[in-house]
């Protein structure tokens, strides 16, 4: 058994007693108490056993600029000595609010020069899937109604963002969903769905796969084609580099509605500011989260194209949508601190010239491991996929949670090291050094070994 304090099991008895956490088994959990954290800084989180663990995954993937950095605390103390709360609902505005919206025109692609906030990325996705629906009952076809979005999608959890998202277990967890006028199509996960092509091959063969879609359901009633630039949740799923321009493409051919949830990919993630940056697309609209902050207040933004806004703004009328948080002043205060600092340390320029190339050559040393069947990255968000069999690609089964395994060896280690189904994932902070680099593919390395002792494969 594992060293416990009296102080973890403290808090791991009430913990059990009244605490329900996101997408748990509460009952599994019984069975082994929940890690208490305490402290964060940099790159590492200590919990109540005293242990340090490099946080592989920026805790959920927003932690960009790591944990424990002053500045931002110093920014939401004083926005909120000042004005704590501001509603914009009834014609009031707040400094923050508006310098953040002219921040975030300024830095993304072209034509998105409007923001609107929320808390949440899910409730960012639900004001896309509204704005969408709405901006075509005012563009006067109303029965553009169809949202195409992708298998193994993760768009978040309220009933809209559920029902695009693309991971079945996620229906059956409440609610009549996914809700109609949302359908799926493959993504561009090349090693399941076409190891045999060159990728850029591949890039253009699953980007058609839109296209067909598009006129299975009928070219004028498809609304908004809505996908993450790559697929954090679903698996490390990074697109060639040819898929996204293609799909742009056929997004304009059939005049959709072109939706990028940037919730995990902007910030950084990808080595370039925005996903779309990286892989050369124009959205017509972008949802924007976690890092936006780095996770230290909860804040997101759907940010809209002129076209899509002045439609809204010139023939909407009142918009009957909108949060009493919508633009929180210490949350917009937060995030502008933040971008200042990844500006001015040159965060996501140092992480793609010194990091990213490293990253990837220290993932790729795991192609020889005999758990491994592929190894994909985009920027600083890696997986490595665990098969049985890496000559058929075959999986362990679902029951024998060999992803859960191998991210318990990592826990035990000093490493959150995440299961995305058998996908092990690591998305670390921005701000990881090389050294830290090299610990945390060192203790990944143990935790696969002592799993492919578990599992009998070596
Ligand atoms: N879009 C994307 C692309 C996400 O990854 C959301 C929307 C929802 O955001 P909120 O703030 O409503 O949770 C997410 C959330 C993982 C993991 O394991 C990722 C998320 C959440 C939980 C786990 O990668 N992303």
């Amino acid at each position: 058994m594992t060293y416990k304090s009296m102080e973890t099991q403290a808090w791991q008895v009430l913990d059990r007693a009244h605490y329900l956490h996101p997408f748990t088994d509460h009952a599994g959990l019984r069975q082994t108490g929940s890690r208490v954290a305490t402290r964060g800084e940099g790159v590492y989180v200590w919990d109540t056993d005293g242990k340090r663990i490099i946080d592989g995954l920026s805790g959920l993937g927003c932690v960009n600029i790591g944990y424990g950095r002053k500045e931002l605390v110093n920014a939401a103390a004083e926005q909120m000595l000042e004005l704590s709360f501001c509603q914009s609902f009834f014609k009031t505005t707040h400094r923050a609010a508006v310098t953040l919206a002219e921040k975030l025109a300024s830095m993304l692609p072209e034509g998105l020069n409007h923001v609107f906030f929320q808390s949440s990325g899910s409730e960012a996705n639900e004001t896309a899937m509204r704005t969408i629906r709405r901006y075509w009952d005012l563009a006067g076809q109303p029965q553009r109604r169809v949202v195409i979005a992708r298998e193994l999608a993760y768009h978040g959890s309220t009933h809209m963002a559920a029902s695009l998202s693309g991971i079945p277990p996620m229906y059956t967890a409440g609610g009549d969903i996914p809700l109609p006028g949302i359908v799926h199509i493959k993504t561009p996960y090349q090693y399941r769905h076409g190891p045999e092509m060159n990728a850029d091959e591949f890039g253009i063969v699953a980007a058609g796969w839109l296209e067909e879609k598009i006129l299975e359901v009928g070219a004028d009633k498809v609304a908004a084609f809505f996908a993450e630039p790559a697929q954090s949740a679903g698996g490390a799923i990074c697109p060639p580099m040819t898929y996204w321009p293609e799909i742009q493409r056929i997004c304009k051919k059939y005049d959709v509605l072109l939706v990028a949830d940037e919730v995990v990919c902007g910030f950084g993630r990808t080595g370039q500011w925005f996903g779309a940056d990286h892989y050369g697309i124009t959205p017509d609209l972008m949802q924007l989260g976690k890092g936006i902050t780095s996770g230290y207040l909860p804040l997101s933004a759907c940010a809209m194209s002129d076209r899509v806004a002045d439609m809204l703004i010139e023939k909407g009328g009142e918009w009957a949508h909108g949060f009493t948080y919508s633009g929180h002043p210490a949350c917009c205060a937060v995030a502008l601190e933040n971008i200042r600092i990844l500006e001015e340390e040159r965060i996501v320029e140092t992480a793609a010239a010194e990091l990213v190339p490293y990253f990837r050559s220290k993932l790729e040393t795991f192609v020889d491991h005999p758990l491994i069947g592929d190894v994909r990255s985009v920027g600083l968000m890696g997986g490595l996929e665990i098969v049985q069999n890496k000559k058929t690609r075959e999986s362990f089964p679902y029951e024998a949670k060999i992803g859960e395994a191998c991210s318990t060896e990592a826990l035990k280690r000093g490493l959150a090291f995440r299961a995305n189904g058998d996908t092990m994932s690591l998305m670390p902070p921005l701000v990881i050094t090389r050294p830290e680099i090299d610990t945390m593919f060192g203790i990944a390395r143990e935790a696969l070994d002592a799993t492919a002792v578990k599992y009998d494969v070596m």
